[in-house]
């Protein structure tokens, strides 16, 4: 699916504003064919929970409706118009003008509707239908349970199986484009390099009548250097200029539909060129060891929730630059397409994954397994929306180059028997779809260490989430050293040939506790915390990089081991630096972004 963007061809309306908020409590029944009773606005994109205030909509689980007017430019009428929303949190129903045009489920990947068929004249009516829940056949993974109020209405609670604060809502942009009635469908650039010279496998989907696709490819300053006039072909690049960590170059490949003599169609998708891989325990870039620094993150600022700010996007990549960090992994589900863009032209590296965090019966923030020991995977039957997610990842971030490994999961149940059986067919579907072949990854929690893991033999990289000196010898760094040298010991033994590549590590730190000794919550202990990691991580070959958790402080659900939301950010949530900040800066501007190892 391709992003929406003007070109001469295509037009674009951005529905963003202020739209009719309606939160359904059940008391009356919403009439589709009817405008939306309600005085209620909500801005969009973002989450509805923190704009509403009060805590009856904050906390609202169940049904949500939004609505809006707009109308199409006459002009426009004769061709191809598409609703598309960059996500609805968890599921939506869309409705134009009382008739039901599209419903997704998923909260963190686009999805669209042609509409021609239902648009009028002036005035149309768009409204959707939200629902905020989740569920053991959802990712990601809730506790959903209802109850019966004093009018016999269902009150819906979801307790989330993970640590982040459920935002819901319209949380990125919708917009209308059109399309003449040929269109290029989708674009997939799969680039190789060889010596000086790149090539590209490109393939060009178009639907509609047309004589013939022409592509070429731009460089930045515009100039052709290669093309096509096929919609499969291989294209060489003479002297390519390589994508690199920090240092981006995109190409775009600029694609003509061409139909007696006349482009009827055209669209502009940036790429980069480079290569990844992995072998012999280290994680290759462009055919050199790459040392992943930088930070397990997440879409989370005040005001917006979870939904799109590009201005706390642009800062946070600034500040990886003035940090020193080099990449993130989108945990836990997929970051807006803008973000991805950025990341692109920013040429910072991420790992990208898809919204499976929650696969773990009984799970608790405080790394307990909790009371309830049932087997996990007898319990969840989230197979078919892991599948879905999967494809409509791949599908939306396969051209990015800032992309270079997929996760299939965060922390599931990896230990508890069925694992292997339940990622298998996953882990080779996510192969099997991406274009280029990247690399794997189920990201290990800390029950499923060596002797129990059952899936990661299936990926590529050996991923971990640490919490030795925190959940485990809080305030106890020499246990909490010894142990996790010894873990990482155990992986290397069992899975020699794979790279070692810590995906979070930590410490809960309240900007401005401070303390001489060992405190937990300190200033003074995170930078501890982290010198002991870092000290074990340099240490060992295989250790392929470093993404701590978490970028900034983020939003959970309340909790005895939450402070106003979890406070293991590197920067507090308004982005100022804590003591940390400092000292990652040090070491992360002297750790080369190659050949560190
Ligand atoms: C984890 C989870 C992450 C939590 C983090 C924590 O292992 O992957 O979502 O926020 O621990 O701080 O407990």
């Amino acid at each position: 699916m391709l992003y929406p963007t003007l070109t001469d061809t295509r037009s674009l309306i951005d529905l963003s504003g202020v739209w009719k908020f309606y939160l359904d409590d059940g008391s009356k029944d919403v009439a589709i064919d009817q405008p939306l009773e309600t005085t209620d606005l909500m801005a969009v994109p973002g989450s509805f929970n923190d704009q509403g205030v009060l805590s009856k909509i904050r906390n609202h689980a169940g049904t949500i409706w939004y609505e809006r007017e707009f109308s199409i430019p006459q002009t426009l009428l004769s061709e191809r118009l598409v609703l598309r929303f960059g996500s609805a949190t968890h599921q939506a129903t869309v409705y134009v003008n009382g008739q039901k045009v599209v419903e997704h489920k998923g909260g963190f990947l686009p999805f669209e509707a042609e509409i021609n068929g239902v648009i009028q004249r002036r005035k149309n009516r768009l409204l959707v239908e939200v629902s905020t829940l989740l569920d053991y056949t959802t990712l990601p993974v809730g506790n959903h349970t209802q109850s019966t109020d004093e009018h016999g209405r269902t009150i819906h609670h979801v307790d989330e199986n993970f640590d982040f604060f459920n935002y819901a809502g319209l949380h990125r942009p919708v917009k209308i484009y059109s399309t003449p009635q040929t269109y290029i469908e989708d674009i997939v650039l799969a680039p190789s390099v060889n010596g000086e010279d790149a090539s590209v496998q490109t393939s060009v989907q178009v639907v509609g009548d047309y004589d013939q696709v022409m592509i070429s490819i731009l460089d930045e300053d515009g100039n052709k250097v290669a093309g096509a006039d096929t919609p499969e072909a291989t294209i060489t690049i003479e002297q390519a200029h390589l994508w690199e960590p920090m240092n981006a170059y995109l190409y775009t490949a600029h694609v003509e539909v061409v139909k007696e003599g006349e482009v009827i169609d055209e669209y502009d998708e940036p790429f980069g060129i480079r290569t990844v891989e992995v072998k012999e325990g280290q994680f290759f870039i462009n055919q050199k060891p790459f040392y992943f620094k930088g930070f397990g993150k997440h879409e989370d600022t005040y005001y917006n929730g979870r939904g799109l700010n590009e201005t706390a996007n642009v800062m946070d990549l600034n500040l990886f630059k003035w940090i020193g960090a080099n990449s993130f992994r989108t945990s836990h589900y997929p970051y807006s397409e803008e973000m991805m863009r950025l990341a692109d032209r920013m040429g910072i590296v991420v790992i990208d994954e898809v919204p499976a965090v929650g696969l773990f019966s009984g799970f608790s923030a405080l790394l307990t397994s909790g009371s309830d020991v049932k087997n996990t995977w007898d319990e969840m039957k989230t197979h078919e929306a892991h599948e879905q997610a999967i494809r409509e990842l791949i599908q939306r971030d396969k051209n990015h180059a800032a992309v270079v490994m997929w996760v299939i999961a965060n922390e599931p149940a990896s230990h508890q028997d069925g694992a292997h059986e339940y990622f298998e067919p996953l882990v080779h579907l996510a192969k099997e779809l991406d274009p280029q072949k990247r690399p794997t990854t189920i990201v290990n929690i800390m029950f499923a260490l060596p002797d129990v893991d059952q899936v990661l033999d299936l990926v590529d990289v050996v991923s971990l989430n640490r919490y030795y000196g925190w959940y485990l010898n809080s305030g106890d760094l020499q246990t909490a050293e010894k142990a996790l040298r010894a873990e990482i010991e155990a992986w290397i033994k069992k899975h020699p040939e794979k790279p070692i590549l810590f995906t979070e590590y930590g410490a809960d730190t309240v900007a401005g506790f401070h303390a001489i000794d060992d405190i937990p919550f300190t200033e003074e202990y995170q930078v501890r915390y982290y010198e002991m990691y870092h000290r074990v991580f340099d240490e060992f070959k295989q250790v392929t990089g470093e993404q701590v958790w978490n970028f900034a402080d983020f939003e959970t659900k309340v909790g005895t081991a939450r402070v106003q939301g979890n406070k293991k950010g590197i920067f507090t949530r308004e982005r100022q630096p804590k003591m940390l900040a400092h000292e990652l800066r040090k070491r992360w501007t002297s750790i080369p972004d190659y050949d560190y190892k």
